[in-house]
């Protein structure tokens, strides 16, 4: 058979709260969809809005040239892969959330299968797909992603990170700990605030929120030091930094745990030991992965 390069049908394997998010958005963009979940009924809806259900992933596999699989985690995204039928070159997608170990696990058997693979980091809740605020990260084949990308940007903003596998999957995760980082200062401040009987909600509106936004400024010069691990370029030393712990100090007296921040404190007090006092904070990166390893 011959396929156009740019795939006019697009199947949705996996139809929980992201996977019926997606094929929704393929529905309403005017994309020939074909759905199938593990489960029965659960395409009922989406086949109301104008899918198509797929009465096996034999079936579901066959519909179209994009295969967007959407599932629990890789180990089901690989059963997936494992009952599906071998294909000469149909695309198949995984936006399953991964290590970038399983990503590659998964590109090369699914390549194995005669399938071109995409491996793909989505940045978004359900309710933000296909919206302004969504963007997907792809890694993998380079043509495929070419050849799909306007049917894939109408999930969110897609991004092309590397041809490597793993590369969409590195990139999502590393998002998501930058995401959790800020979370957890966040927390800790809460707790802080709330422990002297304040409110957290206009402390957060008023103040930690355009202090967060100023600080988001100082990133990307960080960035550049990491890249070039050269960290002399500072305002605030990390002597100065750690000369005391008032963070700590305060925590423990108010009552509130800094069982989130005494880690980072820690790695800065060792940077100092290392003789790095004079330099910038950013230098804690060396001691997570040293420049060169
Ligand atoms: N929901 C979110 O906010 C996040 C946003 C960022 C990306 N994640 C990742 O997306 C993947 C799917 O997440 P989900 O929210 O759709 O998850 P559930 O609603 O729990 O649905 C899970 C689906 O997986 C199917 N499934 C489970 N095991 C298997 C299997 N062995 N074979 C085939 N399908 C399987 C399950 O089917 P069923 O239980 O209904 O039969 C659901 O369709 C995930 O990687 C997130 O990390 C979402």
């Amino acid at each position: 058979t011959t396929r156009s390069t740019t795939p006019p049908t697009v199947s949705v394997i996996g139809l929980g709260a992201m996977g019926s998010a997606l094929a929704a958005a393929f529905v309403d963009a005017g994309f020939v969809t074909t759905v199938w979940n593990r489960t029965a009924g659960r395409a009922d809806a989406l086949v109301v809005r104008g899918a198509r259900a797929a009465d096996d992933l034999t079936a579901a596999f066959a519909a179209s040239d994009l295969v967007v699989v959407c599932v629990v985690n890789q180990d089901a995204a690989r059963a997936v892969l494992d009952a599906a039928p071998a294909s000469d070159g149909r695309i198949v997608a995984n936006l399953t959330n991964g290590t970038p170990q399983e990503a590659a696990s998964f590109a090369a058997a699914a390549r194995d299968r005669g399938h071109t693979t995409l491996n793909g980091g989505i940045m978004a809740v359900p309710e933000l797909i296909g919206g302004p605020q969504a963007s997907v990260l792809y890694s993998g084949s380079r043509e495929a992603y070419e050849s799909t990308r306007d049917v894939l940007a109408v999930l969110g903003r897609p991004v092309h990170v590397s041809e490597d596998d793993g590369a969409a999957a590195l990139y999502d995760l590393s998002l998501l700990a930058g995401m959790y980082g800020m979370l957890g200062g966040f927390f800790h401040a809460a707790a802080l605030v709330r422990s002297a009987g304040h409110g957290v909600e206009s402390f957060t509106e008023d103040l930690l929120v355009p202090w967060l936004s100023a600080m988001l400024g100082t990133l990307p010069g960080s960035a550049r030091s990491i890249d070039r691990g050269d960290y002399s370029q500072t305002g605030s030393p990390l002597a100065m930094q750690v000369a005391n712990d008032s963070i700590g100090e305060a925590s423990i007296a108010q009552g509130v745990s800094a069982e989130l921040y005494a880690p980072l404190h820690d790695l800065m007090q060792r940077r100092v030991d290392d003789g790095h006092g004079s330099e910038d904070m950013a230098g804690v990166v060396e001691l997570l992965h040293p420049l060169g390893r």
